[in-house]
């Protein structure tokens, strides 16, 4: 069974912890769901470069759902195989349809933390070879939804966070399953896989409080094996 609140204590931690959570601290979400605080943060210099390179080739977009609703939360992809989303539906594509190049390359950085956040919470070799990046602005959300495009399902999903603090939902396997609330933090890296991938999750609308280095902005990628 998903871990109770009791094992959370940072369940209803404050946004406004000036430091984040912390650093090396675990928080476990599920069986095979963690966050891992501050792991990303040695190397965030390398990160925010590998940020700057993908969007540089591949601009952050706002994408339309397949009911036509402009999603607020604008993103981009790098990697063999990128998300897109449009009147059409959900699915991923080797080709950016606004440029009609390949997706950017998956920053060598991006793997590397991928694959030791997932090794860390139990998925030993993890290789991702699709990452969706997203951006967040004061108000901007994602609704509760499942990452259930992706053909391998034994893989685990690797979110990284970085800039803004957000409130991530977790939420069981049915919409409306009750979800958890977990402050992320800048550099915390969060993990679910197993028993836990198809669990529904979202992030609530982001308040203003602005990052040092980022400003009032949220950067998430989500590392995946797609294909
Ligand atoms: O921004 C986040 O923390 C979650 C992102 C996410 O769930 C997604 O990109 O599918
Ligand atoms: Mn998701």
């Amino acid at each position: 069974m998903p871990a109770g609140p009791s094992a959370n204590l940072e369940l209803f931690g404050s946004l406004d912890a000036p430091g984040g959570a912390a650093p090396g601290a675990q928080t476990r979400m599920g069986r095979q769901a963690w966050i891992l605080r501050g792991l990303a943060l040695p190397v965030t210099d390398a990160l925010l470069r590998g940020v700057d390179e993908v969007l540089r080739q591949a601009p952050l977009r706002h994408m339309l759902t397949p009911g036509g609703r402009r999603m607020s939360v604008a993103l981009t992809n790098c990697g063999a195989l990128g998300w897109t989303s449009d009147e059409h539906g959900y699915r991923y594509t080797r080709t950016d349809p606004l440029s009609g190049n390949p997706w950017p390359a998956m920053p060598a950085a991006f793997a590397e933390l991928a694959r030791l956040a997932a090794q860390r919470a139990g998925f030993a070799g993890f290789e991702p070879d699709a990452c969706l990046l997203n951006r967040y602005e004061p108000g901007s959300r994602l609704s509760l939804h499942q990452d259930r495009n992706e053909r391998d399902m034994d893989a685990p999903i690797v979110s990284v966070s970085l800039g803004m603090a957000a409130v991530f939902l977790f939420g069981g396997h049915a919409r409306t399953d009750p979800a958890q609330r977990h402050p992320l933090f800048h550099g915390d890296v969060a993990v679910w896989g197993g028993v836990d991938r198809l669990r529904y999750h979202g992030v609530l609308p982001v308040k203003d409080r602005p990052h040092p280095v980022l400003g009032s902005r949220r950067i998430n990628f989500t590392l995946r094996k797609a294909g």
